[in-house]
């Protein structure tokens, strides 16, 4: 599939700093060692329904890790998925009565134009399910016939046991991964199942549903887990620095794949760094397509809202906490950024060079995206109260203002 249009990411002077984030597998901060080329793979949306705070929030997340990389001169190599077919975008089609492709592809449309908008980075590599199923079928095959995989009824599923690292995304204790996994798509109480939490792999073709060939596994469709496995495997390969996502994929998804993978190339692990950004509620609750209780990017952007705000509604909560959008972080966020404005728009300004050291710091100390902003607010707060002489000034801020946190002044 084409992703969308990259925005230009301006280079700053000096140098930048090494990313330390925190991993979800080791449960601390670690400082991520990429080469010369670093490599991200970010779960991508199910296609059906718009493109909410929640999932901006995420993906705002990673935009950020690869804009501190960039800074320090290495190459990206971005890889995200596109969940076009599974369970809830059948059964949204199926309840709206729409054709799953249209909506699928009417969601992902959207979904580019609001990512566009909002200046986030775009993959090289964006890859739906449906098109990864040649790739996922020789994947699946070779893990039952490695004693990896089992069928039961005609659908194959995958053996936690084949593993010996599973369980070490999460963390979880066995209870808890097997009340999650009944939550996030599983079917711990399917009887005839060697392990509860085994994940499907090939569910073989359902009436009514679409199905694709899937050689000596019979007509079917993917697992959710092994797509993003066989999409990253195909594009990154195993060790790949940082696999991302909500939180709310930390388990079953992240773990699953990360097992999956282990138990097909035998080598450990996945990725280096498992890293998850916090929940974004509405009134209380997670933001949700399932619940509906969602504030769209696009209905803001149709309301006029400028883009550049949301983002800087977004970056104004660190990405690991969970928060609550309401219309004041909005207001803020708006505010914020006519004041950011007004001081970039001066012919000179107070020194600024501190300032982007200050970005960098805050970046590159586990994202910390409201420290970031606060120092911004700083040397704007300089500039309306005595303002400066360094003409250099206005221009440096916006710059880094855009290469480091993807907003344009
Ligand atoms: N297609 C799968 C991943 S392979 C999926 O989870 N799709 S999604 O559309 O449900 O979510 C896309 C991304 O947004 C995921 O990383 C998910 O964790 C994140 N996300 C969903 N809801 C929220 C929320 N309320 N707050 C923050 N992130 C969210
Ligand atoms: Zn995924």
């Amino acid at each position: 599939m084409y992703a969308w249009p990259a925005s230009e990411v301006p280079a700053l002077p000096g140098e930048g700093r090494d990313l330390q984030i925190h991993d979800t597998a080791t449960q601390g901060t670690i400082t991520l060692d990429p080469g010369p080329v670093a490599r991200i793979y970010v779960c991508g949306i199910t296609p059906y329904d718009a493109t909410h705070m929640g999932h901006a929030a995420t993906y705002n997340a990673f935009d950020l890790v690869q804009r501190v990389w960039l800074d320090t001169k290495r190459q990206v190599h971005y890889v995200q998925n596109v969940t076009d077919v599974d369970d809830p975008l059948l059964e949204r089609a199926i309840r709206d009565g729409h054709d799953w492709t249209e909506l699928a592809e009417r969601e992902t449309a959207l979904f580019r134009e609001d990512m566009t908008a909002l200046r986030m980075l775009p993959p090289q590599h964006y890859i739906g399910a449906v098109e990864a199923i040649p790739g996922i079928v020789p994947l699946v095959e070779r893990l039952r016939d490695a004693g990896a995989a089992y069928e039961l009824e005609g659908d194959v599923y995958f053996s936690v046991e084949a593993d010996p690292h599973f369980g070490e995304v999460s963390n979880l204790d066995a209870e808890a991964m097997r009340l999650l996994s009944a939550e996030r798509g599983g079917d711990p109480d399917r009887p005839g199942k060697k392990n509860p939490l085994d994940p499907m792999l090939w569910m073989s073709a359902r009436e009514g549903e679409p199905s694709w060939d899937g050689g000596t596994l019979g007509r079917g469709r993917p697992g959710w887990h092994i797509e993003c496995v066989a999409i990253a495997l195909d594009h990154l390969g195993m060790g790949f620095d940082v696999q991302g996502g909500g939180s709310d994929l930390a388990f079953p998804h992240h773990e699953m794949g990360a097992s999956h993978a282990q138990a097909l190339t035998g080598e450990y692990p996945f990725a280096k760094a498992y890293v998850h950004a916090g929940m974004v509620a509405l009134n209380g609750e997670k933001m949700s397509k399932s619940k509906g209780n969602l504030v769209f990017v696009s209905k803001l952007r149709r309301d006029g809202v400028d883009p550049a705000a949301i983002r800087l509604a977004l970056l104004s909560h660190h990405y690991r906490a969970d928060w609550e959008w309401t219309d004041a972080v909005l207001e803020e966020a708006q505010q914020r950024l006519g004041r950011w404005r007004a001081a970039v728009s001066r012919p000179d300004g107070p020194y600024a060079d501190d300032l982007v050291e200050e970005i960098r710091e805050a970046l590159a100390n586990d994202l910390d995206a409201p420290a970031a902003l606060l120092a911004v607010d700083r040397w704007a707060a300089l500039q309306e109260s005595d303002g400066g002489t360094d003409e250099g000034a206005p221009g440096l801020v916006s710059r880094a203002v855009d290469a480091l946190l993807g907003v344009a002044l």
